[in-house]
């Protein structure tokens, strides 16, 4: 069987040696210093100031809202995952749907300031496959509406553009450290947060609002990791240099051996990006390559391999979000022909080159 992800285990009597000092300490939670060496690391690692961990990234992306006080409308994408746009559900926020750029599947800046109205208060894009959105353009329309903008960042872990952190743009990102992510503490998740001010508050947020043992500041939630999952995550880190390396001798793989098969289009990395290689999104044009997204899916199943359509159905699609006036798919074609067409490939660091070459071949008999 070959999933479309797997994590990568770490040597268990490396993780041994963790679980025996959390043991010894018998701290298991509440920032421990498991805790707060991981985030130190992180900060290090991402090259950002300010990292709060949280117990996965659901959480963290409902905080983030929070902790900006965001509420009334925000501009979000329906091609992601559907925690995107829970998060501004719980939040009591109504979600506007704005149609997705052709070429990165990420939220089209052009399309943006129209769907503004007095009631809009931020504007939530996602990196989708880790490739970045075009912040510029989006931090200038924020600047000019006074918006605020909040990254899902969930598969942007350790991108960088131009020699900086994507994690840096924007007033937060989000990350998810979910055991299908490039870096896992099997649940979790983080606040990247630009100031010191901003992470305390989140901090408080996360810990039911407590600023000490008898003040609570807001109505906080419980959002914390525990010291076995950052322990986990101090362990991930060490490897996680080499995990990215061998997912993009994947990557590489697949380029070179999917070139030229009509109506199979391999997703560009953007250039100056340093990636993550968390996903292999290609997209099937039914009409040149003989065989419906669908088909190919069902074939590779067959197979044993096991691929993912994400993001099918599109997020507007679920009944909870279908009545909104912006998701009628009038106002989203860009968003469901990606939905209806694409399709990501196995990638994992010990998935094997043999593997890969079977999947190619079967890709280009199929
Ligand atoms: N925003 C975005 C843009 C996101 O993509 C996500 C999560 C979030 C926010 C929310 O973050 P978290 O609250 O999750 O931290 C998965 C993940 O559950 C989800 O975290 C992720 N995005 C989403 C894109 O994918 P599924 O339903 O596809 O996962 P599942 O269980 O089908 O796993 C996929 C494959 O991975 C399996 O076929 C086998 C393999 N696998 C999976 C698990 C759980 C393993 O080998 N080991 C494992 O432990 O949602």
């Amino acid at each position: 069987m070959i999933y479309v992800t797997q994590p990568n285990m770490p040597p268990l009597e490396e993780f041994t040696a963790y679980l025996e000092q959390i043991w010894e300490s018998k701290w298991l939670t509440n920032q421990g210093p498991f805790h707060q060496e991981l985030e130190e690391k992180l900060c290090t690692y991402l090259g950002v100031d300010h990292i709060s961990l949280f117990s996965n990234g659901t959480l963290a992306l409902l905080t983030a809202l929070q902790a900006l006080h965001i509420g009334g409308e925000v501009i979000t994408t329906p091609f992601s995952f559907v925690a995107t746009t829970h998060a501004l559900w719980w939040n009591n926020i109504k979600p506007v749907f704005v149609d997705i750029d052709p070429k990165t599947f990420n939220l089209d800046p052009d399309r943006i300031e129209a769907a503004i109205t007095p009631q809009t208060s931020a504007i939530l894009p996602v990196h989708v496959y880790g490739n970045p959105c075009a912040n510029d353009r989006i931090q200038q329309i924020a600047d000019t509406y006074g918006l605020k903008v909040i990254y899902d960042a969930a598969h942007a872990f350790g991108i960088k553009q131009n020699d900086v952190s994507v994690l840096r743009q924007g007033d937060l990102s989000v990350l998810s450290f979910h055991s299908t992510k490039v870096f896992t503490t099997i649940e979790g998740g983080a606040i990247v947060s630009p100031d010191l001010k901003t992470k305390v508050r989140i901090d408080y947020l996360k810990n039911f609002g407590f600023a000490d043992e008898v003040t609570v500041v807001a109505p906080g939630i419980n959002a914390k990791l525990n010291e076995i999952q950052s322990a986990y995550g101090l362990l991930q880190l060490k490897h996680v240099d080499e995990n990215i390396r061998l997912r993009s001798v994947v990557d590489r793989t697949y380029r070179e051996q999917l070139t030229g098969i009509p109506g199979l289009h391999v997703m560009d990395i953007p250039l100056n990006v340093d990636h993550n290689y968390g996903y292999f999104p290609i997209t099937i044009d039914e009409a040149a390559y003989g065989r419906s997204r669908d088909q190919v899916y069902d074939l590779l199943k067959e197979q044993g391999i096991y691929t993912r359509r994400y993001f099918y159905p599109l997020i507007s699609e679920f009944p909870v979000y279908r009545g909104l006036p912006s998701a009628t798919p009038a106002n989203l074609p860009v968003a469901h022909r990606a939905a209806q067409s694409v399709l990501c490939l196995p990638i994992y660091p010990a998935l094997t080159i043999e593997d890969v070459g079977r999947i190619c071949r079967l890709l280009k008999r199929s």
